[in-house]
């Protein structure tokens, strides 16, 4: 079974103003769809072949850039569209909350270290909370498609939250403010799902 472009589970217009819908059709439609269909080209009569997103990662050949790279974007943005919602979002509170709390001291603080990670992550790459096993957690950034599930990678864990920074994801509206978009995408931050995920992952 090879895998399938996820919907996005709201309308491309849903997170305007702080992602506008160009950006978001665009990014789903021609991006992820991409990444899907070269990452089923790439594990085609190969021993991956049927194999879970998790599973290729987690064991990945980091030599293997049809699949590093293809199978990090298929998984990174069906994580994104996740984590994003333009309603019933909720807050970051519960278990959650404690856990960003004892690593960061604060909200504001990891919302910080956050801000900082994804708008330091020098090219192309992804921000991320992600979660250790026993329940800690950390902010970290990775560089293209890798993600911390992969072998190697600075921050093992499961990612909970990612922010992709590619400039495709928002350079039609935010031209080269980061910054301005980072900001942006806190304000569109589905908790529920976020929550939902570390307690899984913990
Ligand atoms: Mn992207």
């Amino acid at each position: 079974m090879a895998f399938q472009l996820p919907e996005l589970g709201f309308a491309y217009d849903a997170l305007e103003p702080n992602i506008d819908a160009r950006t978001m059709e665009i990014h789903h439609s021609k991006h992820h769809n991409g990444y899907t269909t070269k990452l089923n080209g790439a594990i085609a009569g190969t021993e991956l072949e049927g194999k879970s997103i998790e599973a290729i990662l987690a064991n990945l050949d980091m030599s293997n850039g049809g699949v590093r790279n293809n199978g990090g974007g298929f998984y990174n943005h069906s994580l994104f569209w996740k984590v994003m919602n333009p309603e019933d979002k909720g807050s970051l509170s519960g278990e959650l909350k404690e856990a960003i709390e004892a690593a960061y001291g604060s909200e504001e603080a990891f919302m910080e270290a956050f801000s900082k990670a994804a708008a330091t992550q020098f090219g192309s790459g992804w921000a991320w909370l992600c979660v250790h096993k026993g329940g800690k957690v950390e902010v970290c950034s990775t560089p293209n498609q890798d993600n911390p599930l992969m072998p190697g990678v600075t921050c093992q864990g499961t990612p909970v939250l990612g922010l992709d920074v590619w400039e495709h994801a928002y350079y039609l509206n935010y031209q080269n403010r980061r910054p301005d978009y980072i900001n942006a995408f806190f304000n569109v931050i589905n908790w529920n799902e976020v929550s939902k995920r570390y307690a899984e992952a913990k």
